[in-house]
């Protein structure tokens, strides 16, 4: 296998590409399409604060380096979810990261700061971990961004992670998600402005990416993820793109360009519905947000626990 660019020995091939690259040209390569995202979709402008939700995986430790190539400051927030074993080793490598290439991480722990984890939350409220997590995350970061005056979060969201998403959202037509699932959701009341710029990106790339890059990240799986709708759609997809390579890439540039603007309407309508969470001022549906009420649920199973205990 010969690098497309150079014809010297290449390290990994990119199938929808009709590419194969060298560490130097898969690099550029990287750079490339993430420096096309951002301007497509006019992600970053000059002079923005930029915070980079970091987990310690591969994607968000990828995205962090690529921005520095493409000369775009960030600092990186860690979210402590409190997943054991699984926690304490992202931190690491998200630390590890920040201070190797002196870099900004704020952390935020979600037990010590907020009272809870991710898999106290789960037994409180008898639904799928990723459910009060994928909650705490989005409150959290945009919280963040908000309090400390960053104009933009870009999240590691991959072209493998949209089309899992998109297929999940079509598969249910839900009608509100399919509005909101963009690689950039303008800032509004309330909210910072949301970005992908990895959405060209699959995750085999990401991975490889590190490893040209000798970036040390989490390997392993969250160990909560075991069995959720979310892994599910990317085997589906994985099987589809294997005998037809592409596919994943047409349906979700497919979506943007030709589904995303029928759904306006109901983005608009859910929009107009928002108001600022009594407990919070976060902008919600309804009179408290679904952050403060998990979070009131939580300390409610506390306090039962603590008056059997006592
Ligand atoms: S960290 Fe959280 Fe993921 Fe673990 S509990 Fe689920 S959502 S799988 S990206
Ligand atoms: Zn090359
Ligand atoms: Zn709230």
């Amino acid at each position: 296998m010969k690098c497309t660019v150079c014809r010297g020995p290449a390290v990994i091939d990119v199938r929808r590409h009709n590419s194969a690259f060298c560490p130097e040209h898969f690099v550029k390569h990287c750079e490339g399409q993430v420096h096309k995202a951002i301007h497509e979709h006019r992600m970053i402008e000059r002079g923005d604060r930029v915070l980079v939700a970091v987990s310690g995986g591969k994607d968000s430790l990828a995205l962090w380096d690529l921005l520095a190539g493409l000369d775009i400051h960030a600092d990186g927030l860690y979210l402590g979810l409190g997943i054991g074993d699984y926690s304490g080793e992202s931190a690491h490598h998200a630390r590890a990261y920040a201070q190797a290439h002196g870099r900004k991480l704020h952390e935020v722990d979600l037990a010590s700061d907020l009272g809870f984890t991710v898999p106290v939350a789960a037994e409180v409220t008898h639904r799928s971990p990723c459910g009060s997590c994928g909650l705490s995350k989005r409150h959290l970061f945009n919280q963040f961004a908000i309090d400390h005056g960053y104009d933009v979060v870009a999240t590691g969201h991959n072209l493998d992670d949209e089309a899992a998403v998109l297929l999940g959202n079509v598969l249910r037509w839900d009608v509100g998600y399919l509005g909101r699932q963009h690689p950039v959701l303008p800032a509004t009341d309330g909210f910072a402005r949301k970005v992908k710029p990895l959405v060209r990106m699959g995750e085999r790339e990401m991975a490889a990416y590190c490893v040209v890059r000798g970036i040390d990240y989490q390997v392993e799986e969250c160990p909560m993820a075991a069995g959720n709708r979310h892994l599910g759609y990317k085997e589906a997809l994985n099987a589809i793109e294997e005998r037809s390579p592409g596919t994943k890439a047409a349906f979700v540039f497919g979506f943007l360009e030709r589904g995303h603007a029928r759904f306006d309407d109901d983005v608009a309508s859910e929009r107009a519905a928002l108001a600022p969470c009594q407990s919070c001022g976060a902008p919600t549906p309804g009179d408290v947000c679904a952050f403060c009420k998990l979070r009131k649920r939580v300390a409610r199973a506390d306090a039962v626990d603590d008056r059997r205990s006592g």
